[in-house]
């Protein structure tokens, strides 16, 4: 609804003014798993194994290194009120549905993106997201239909599936300003260029849940966190 769009003014908005951030600190940490790591889940493949292999599909959703680093964690400020400008990419972040997997797992695009759902597979695969949100829909994507085009307008996390491949699983994180990351494959993160000041930093993780820690940013210093998930 670009109308609506236009009369709701950039969507840079969200309570979030873009200033030129001087002085700034960094957030940097690490993540890791408390204990043995489950071994990733496995689906056998049982339809359209001509396109998505007969290898069974490991789950993406859970990601711990040898050094017990949690991978794929989201990371950010949930409540900075200020801060550096959000850029916009100069393309569509893209959504690619391949081999019956989503590629990338999961990816962080600013609000007011338009996301390319991709169907390179050229079956059919059912793009649903959570019911009963702003970001909510359940389309069809037909062999022939290569591309979806679906517009983000508002901070969000958005879980993706298909229902003709169970195993089919992504994430979204629509982003409201720039202090979003995700944790490499050692469950490192770094934001840089906060302003200085105190702030709730938050965590995000599919299947481990959510947690927060009190940080205060010091002008050009770096602030260490670590970050703990206990096992079930
Ligand atoms: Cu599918």
């Amino acid at each position: 609804m670009p109308l609506l769009g236009l009369l709701a003014g950039p969507v840079a908005g969200f309570g979030y003014e873009a200033v030129s951030v001087t002085n700034g600190g960094t957030i940097a940490g690490e993540v890791t798993y408390d204990g043995t790591p489950p071994q990733p889940e496995s689906f056998p493949v049982t339809k359209d194994e001509k396109v998505c292999g007969t290898a069974p599909k490991v789950s993406q959703a859970l990601l711990v290194g040898p050094d017990k680093g949690i991978q794929n964690v989201v990371v950010f400020l949930p409540d900075i009120q200020k801060g550096k400008a959000q850029e916009q990419p100069a393309k569509h972040p893209v959504l690619d549905q391949k081999q019956c997997e989503y590629h990338p797992h999961i990816q962080i695009f600013p609000a007011g993106s338009t996301l390319d759902i991709i169907n390179s597979d050229g079956v059919l695969h059912n793009v649903k997201t959570e019911p009963g949100s702003e970001t909510s829909f359940n389309i069809a994507q037909p062999k022939f239909r290569q591309r979806i085009e679906k517009s983000f307008d508002s901070p969000d996390i958005v879980r993706v599936e298909c229902n003709v491949h169970g195993w089919m699983h992504a994430v979204l994180v629509v982003s409201g300003h720039p202090y979003y990351t995700l944790t490499d494959a050692h469950g490192a993160f770094k934001l840089v260029d906060v302003p200085p000041g105190k702030y709730t930093l938050k965590l995000w993780h599919e299947t481990l849940g959510e947690q927060t820690k009190d940080v205060t940013v010091n002008p050009n210093a770096e602030v260490k966190v670590a970050f703990g998930f206990k096992g079930a």
